[in-house]
């Protein structure tokens, strides 16, 4: 009879020291191309610690939203105020909300305990086109969260939403940040990923604006795209870039996501969150 061959594993524990804690505030879709579970692919890409508080579940796949509802406003708020005793927190990333009394649990809780990097992407609706937010929410975000933002991120759409403007390519996007500084937000990013050319405009107060050009990727697996680059976006400001260098860093990581990215599901495949991580 053979001897069974033996593997011997040597579990030595070690202490590392602990990666930025980056937390994100977002709605669960449970096809996790999007919403909480996608960002927190997305922080461990970054080699950060994620960490989450869920605004709304909601009833999706790839191939659309059928149903959200938001969570109980008083969770949501024991939620943030335990993670926040807890842990210290490096960034926020802030995505879907789904209505005005969570909205405001947020601004709320964000007032009271000044974080470091807050990355807010105003999301208004799914690319299927369903409402994430009710009229209150989109109000607490344009009037209470925008101003307590390190950087906002909407996409044309949600630009154009937020400012009653039209948003079609950079002349507009400017105008368009222009006036969601009114409104005090500090920087923007207006993206304009299936614009063609694709472009996205970064823009300060007072300053000149900066345009990040990219080939448009002709791909269906898009789902996730805002989430990934807002998150992106607070992992590199939590890791300690320099906003413009963060706003490139995460472009080119939702590119990298969307090239390696795999045909799941009937609709719009998911991301390819980690990338960076090839099996065997
Ligand atoms: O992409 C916007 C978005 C954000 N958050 C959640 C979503 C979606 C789009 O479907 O489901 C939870």
């Amino acid at each position: 009879m053979p001897r069974p061959a033996e593997l011997h594993l040597w579990l030595h524990s070690r202490m590392l020291a602990a990666p930025p804690i980056v937390l994100t505030i977002a709605g669960f879709d449970p096809s996790s191309g999007a919403g909480v579970t996608a960002d927190v692919k997305t922080i461990a890409a970054h080699g950060c610690y994620g960490v989450a508080a869920i605004t709304a579940l909601t009833v999706q796949s790839t191939a659309g939203v059928r149903a959200s509802i938001p969570v109980e406003p008083s969770l949501l708020l024991d939620s943030l105020n335990e993670l926040a005793a807890d842990v210290k927190v490096s960034a926020v990333h802030i995505g879907m909300l789904g209505n005005g009394k969570v909205a405001a649990v947020v601004a709320d809780f964000l007032r009271n305990i000044r974080l470091p990097h807050i990355v807010l992407d105003p999301v208004l609706r799914s690319s299927s086109g369903t409402s994430l937010v009710d009229q209150d929410g989109a109000k607490v975000i344009l009037e209470g969260l925008i101003p307590l933002a390190e950087v906002v991120t909407p996409n044309v759409d949600e630009a154009s939403e937020l400012t009653g403007l039209p948003v079609g390519g950079p002349e507009q996007m400017k105008l368009a940040a222009d006036r969601l500084h009114e409104y005090g937000a500090r920087a923007v990013v207006i993206t304009g990923g299936h614009l063609d050319p694709a472009v996205d405009v970064l823009s300060v107060p007072g300053g000149a604006i900066q345009m990040f050009r990219a080939d448009r990727l002709e791909c269906a697996n898009t789902h996730g795209t805002g989430c990934a680059f807002s998150t992106a976006l607070a992992c590199q400001l939590a890791l300690g870039q320099a906003l413009q260098t963060a706003v490139l860093l995460a472009k080119a990581y939702v590119l990298n996501a969307i090239r390696n990215s795999y045909a799941i599901g009937r609709g719009a495949g998911p991301v390819n969150h980690l990338f960076g991580h090839r099996k065997g």
